[in-house]
């Protein structure tokens, strides 16, 4: 059996993270196929390297092809679905966060895995929420002569009447173990190369991973454009991250852990319970992870700094108080500085960003943003600054709103973001498009770092 996974770029724009991160979702499907079929031939492709014919001409024999979608690069999925089907390609299975998305429709929740059924005849099946054991089962039962697809969670698929149907759905409460990743899959080497380029004060020996899922702030009410799909907030057991961490260390010789759980900061007895459980042959790994800047209290910055975290990634994402209610961030401008001067103190780095386009933005609030970005931008620890303009993502708490003025989209898989964004402007956005658009090339252009990213933005 020959199976392709790829992980295609985002549609609009070139990606300016290319080269730096491993696509760790399609790595770890893959890993399990390979660990339970060491025979099947199993590539994993990060599609951030290449374009989209680049791409086709490495599909050429795929049996199967599992594409990993997120809202971004949704039409390359679709597309490289249609090249392969009609190259032989026997299964085409889409897996990722677009296609676990639920729509929150003031009428119904509507599974976007089950637009994509509806709509795109060349895809066979969508596997939502962690797909590695639904994706292996569905591999197993697809080579038998009759099929039973019934028992794989979290499937849906269409059955021998093309009648759209799914199994049970399970929710994702756990973090993924890297360990399970198989590192043969992918060149690490090429990776910890450009990593260290952009970030120096980290060791480039780096592995992705979680040292928890969810966030405690999404418990509560959670960010507007937030499309993260962890139900709750849930700390591994400190004795085995650690024993996990040794383990990649002495297989490949890591010495960094990227931690991508989203805000570590949430919880600081958990945070407080890594740090007391570390063994003493661990003192010297390095941290980066994402922080919420209220949640950096004067305590959390120096057990981060304890850590050895080197860099933060802080969503500031606004310099104005209205937009940072918009956004329902849950705190003012002043926890923005707070958690950098904190930070600074510590000689702890600061990848931070800024989303230009929510509720009620105005020139006026713009202005105010920009103000805040040339002033953070001044401090020696952000070394990275990135500005994008607010995407509506189909499973974010702000998509209630956003299909309240465009309805189609409860019929639609394809969520185009220039479009997408557009539409969401129009409606609730006092200051035009081009004007947020234009201003948030000039913050983006503000970024220290010589990588720029432009996310959600087209490049010049
Ligand atoms: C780390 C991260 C990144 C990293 C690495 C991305 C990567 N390709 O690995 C970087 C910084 C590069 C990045 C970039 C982007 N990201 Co990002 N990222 C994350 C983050 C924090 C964790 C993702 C992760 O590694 N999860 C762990 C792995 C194991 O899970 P996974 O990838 O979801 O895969 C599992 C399942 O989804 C499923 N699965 C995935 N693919 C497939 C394929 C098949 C065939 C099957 C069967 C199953 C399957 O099985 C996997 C294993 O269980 C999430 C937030 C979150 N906490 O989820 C945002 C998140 C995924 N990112 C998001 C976005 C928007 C982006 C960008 C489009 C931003 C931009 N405008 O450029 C780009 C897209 C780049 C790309 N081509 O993937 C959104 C996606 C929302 C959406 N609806 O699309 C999220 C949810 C954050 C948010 N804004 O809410 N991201
Ligand atoms: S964007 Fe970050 S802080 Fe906001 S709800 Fe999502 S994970 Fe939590």
């Amino acid at each position: 059996m020959k199976i392709s996974l790829v992980c295609p770029t985002n549609y609009y724009g070139a990606s300016a993270t290319r080269g730096l991160y491993y696509p760790m979702g399609v790595l770890l499907v893959g890993s399990l196929v390979k660990d339970t079929f060491p025979d099947w031939e199993v590539n994993v492709v990060d599609g951030e390297s290449y374009n989209e014919s680049e791409l086709e001409s490495k599909l050429k024999e795929a049996e199967v092809l599992g594409l990993s979608a997120n809202t971004n690069n949704y039409q390359h999925c679709v597309n490289l679905a249609n090249f392969a089907k009609s190259n032989g390609t026997k299964l085409v299975v889409v897996g990722g966060p677009h296609a676990s998305a639920v729509l929150r429709h003031e009428k119904a929740n509507i599974s976007m895995a089950e637009l994509i059924l509806k709509n795109q005849q060349s895809i066979d099946a969508v596997i939502v929420y962690d797909g590695e054991h639904s994706f292996l089962q569905f591999l197993i039962e697809s080579r038998k002569s009759a099929p039973d697809y019934t028992k794989i969670n979290n499937l849906f698929w269409r059955d021998t009447d093309q009648i759209i149907k799914h199994n049970q759905i399970i929710l994702p409460t756990q973090s993924p173990r890297f360990v399970d990743m198989d590192f043969s899959l992918m060149d690490f080497e090429k990776y910890w190369q450009e990593h260290k380029k952009e970030f120096p004060a980290m060791s480039e020996r780096y592995i992705e991973g979680f040292t928890h899922v969810g966030c405690a702030w999404r418990e509560k009410l959670g960010c507007s454009f937030c499309d993260i799909p962890y139900p709750f907030n849930n700390y591994q057991a400190p004795g085995r991250f650690w024993r996990d961490v040794r383990e990649a260390k002495h297989s490949i010789g890591i010495q960094s852990f990227k931690d991508y759980g989203d805000c570590l900061t949430g919880n600081p007895e958990r945070v407080r319970a890594l740090l007391d459980a570390r063994p003493s042959d661990m003192y010297n790994l390095e941290f980066s992870c994402y922080g919420r800047s209220k949640e950096i209290t004067e305590e959390m910055a120096q057990t981060l700094a304890d850590l050895n975290v080197r860099y933060v990634y802080i969503g500031y994402d606004s310099g104005d108080n209205d937009m940072l209610r918009a956004m329902q961030e849950g705190y003012t401008l002043k926890a923005n500085y707070d958690a950098t001067e904190r930070l600074a103190k510590r000689g702890i780095n600061i990848t931070g960003s800024i989303i230009l386009g929510a509720a009620g933005e105005s020139e006026q609030t713009i202005a105010n943003t920009e103000k805040f970005a040339r002033a953070i931008a001044q401090y020696p620890n952000v070394t990275q600054l990135y500005c994008a303009m607010l995407t509506p993502f189909p499973g974010a708490p702000m998509n209630r709103k956003f299909l309240q003025a465009n309805p189609q989209f409860t019929e639609q898989d394809v969520w185009d973001t220039e479009q997408t964004k557009r539409f969401w402007v129009a409606h609730y956005c006092k200051a035009p498009y081009e004007y947020i658009e234009e201003k948030a090339r000039e913050i983006n252009n503000l970024n220290p770092s010589s990588r720029k990213r432009y996310f959600g933005l087209k490049r010049e």
